[in-house]
């Protein structure tokens, strides 16, 4: 059963697909919508997640510093296009100063869910692991605690409880710079103890060879949750990241209904292709407006930049069903 939750977004970022294009996802033309150095100490702003706030929007963007350390900075834009960064990096209040202890900060994910804003980014504590803050102003911002033990990457949490629990995606991993990953689901009943572990899928071939990671917070639809998520590629120059979709059952959201075989999107423009890492194309977070079928999807590019993307979800579901590998 799908919830009652009507996901209405009317001011959603768009822009129609380009003439003559046939591609189920394409580029805004505008792209990159976030620059590298769009605050004084940025050197690469990419990987980063927005909301609706307030009738207007709201994000956590990763921004790289110029020191090379990986931080997650506050935004706030009138039209999901246009942005503002605080120059500083979010101060999470936590009252253990054991949890202070922030080796690092990347790949954000924020989602409403019940009454907050819930945050959660790739945390270095002794390697990397899946860090839960909320906030519900983004003015303050409280650390909860790290879901798991390290090495763990790209943490998405579903947009409302399924059976009663809090339920995030997942991707167990090493310390490196991981040649291997499925994704994985938890559930918790507190945002703090977390088990239960599923599998949901593991990598296929091709451009889902080498590992994948959920991206965006997963869509709700009648069908299914709707999941984007990257699959890489090692090719004789190194990893090449695409996005694709699939679609998980509503109630057991471990079990895939459909997978689509080609991937959605893969760097092609320049800016995906050059960069501090080249050949990435890294979605973090997707707008979506019901009424409309309107999907915005917002992805890092090369490591450098943020792009955006868009969507309908009548054709993404058609994309899945006929072309899904499951
Ligand atoms: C992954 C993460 C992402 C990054 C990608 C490509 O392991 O570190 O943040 O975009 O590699 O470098």
């Amino acid at each position: 059963m799908s919830s009652s939750i009507i996901y209405q977004l009317p001011n959603i970022p768009w822009e129609e697909r380009p003439a003559g294009c046939s591609d189920v996802v394409w580029r805004y033309s505008a792209n990159p919508i976030i620059p590298r150095n769009l605050i004084p100490s940025s050197n690469s702003i990419f990987n980063s997640a927005v909301v609706p706030f307030n009738g207007k929007f709201a994000g956590v963007f990763r921004c790289d510093n110029k020191k090379r350390e990986m931080i997650i900075h506050r935004g706030f834009s009138e039209n999901g296009i246009q942005w503002n960064l605080d120059p500083e990096p979010i101060e999470w209040k936590t009252s253990d100063p054991e949890l202070g202890k922030f080796e690092h900060r990347y790949d954000p994910r924020v989602v409403w869910l019940e009454d907050r804003y819930y945050v959660t980014w790739c945390n270095g504590y002794h390697g990397p692991t899946i860090g839960i803050g909320y906030t519900f102003d983004f003015e303050s911002f409280h650390f909860v605690e790290n879901a798991f033990l390290p090495f763990n990457r790209n943490g998405v949490l579903f947009p409302r409880k399924i059976n009663g629990k809090y339920v995030m995606l997942n991707r167990p991993s090493d310390n490196g710079h991981t040649p291997f990953g499925d994704i994985f689901l938890s559930q918790s009943p507190d945002m703090i103890h977390w088990g239960e572990h599923r599998h949901v899928m593991s990598t296929q071939g091709g451009w889902e060879s080498t590992k994948i990671g959920a991206g965006p917070i997963p869509i709700e639809t009648p069908e299914g949750w709707l999941m984007f998520y990257h699959g890489v590629l090692t090719s004789c120059n190194g990893f090449v990241y695409s996005f694709g979709a699939a679609l998980l059952d509503l109630e057991q959201p471990w079990k895939v209904i459909y997978r689509g075989g080609p991937y959605l999107l893969s760097p092609q423009t320049l800016y995906e292709c050059v960069g501090d890492v080249p050949n990435v194309a890294f979605p973090c977070a997707a707008l979506y407006d019901q009424p409309t079928g309107r999907i915005a999807i917002y992805y890092g590019a090369a490591d450098t930049v943020t792009g955006l993307a868009f969507c309908k979800v009548d054709e993404v579901m058609d994309f899945l069903k006929n072309h899904s590998s499951v």
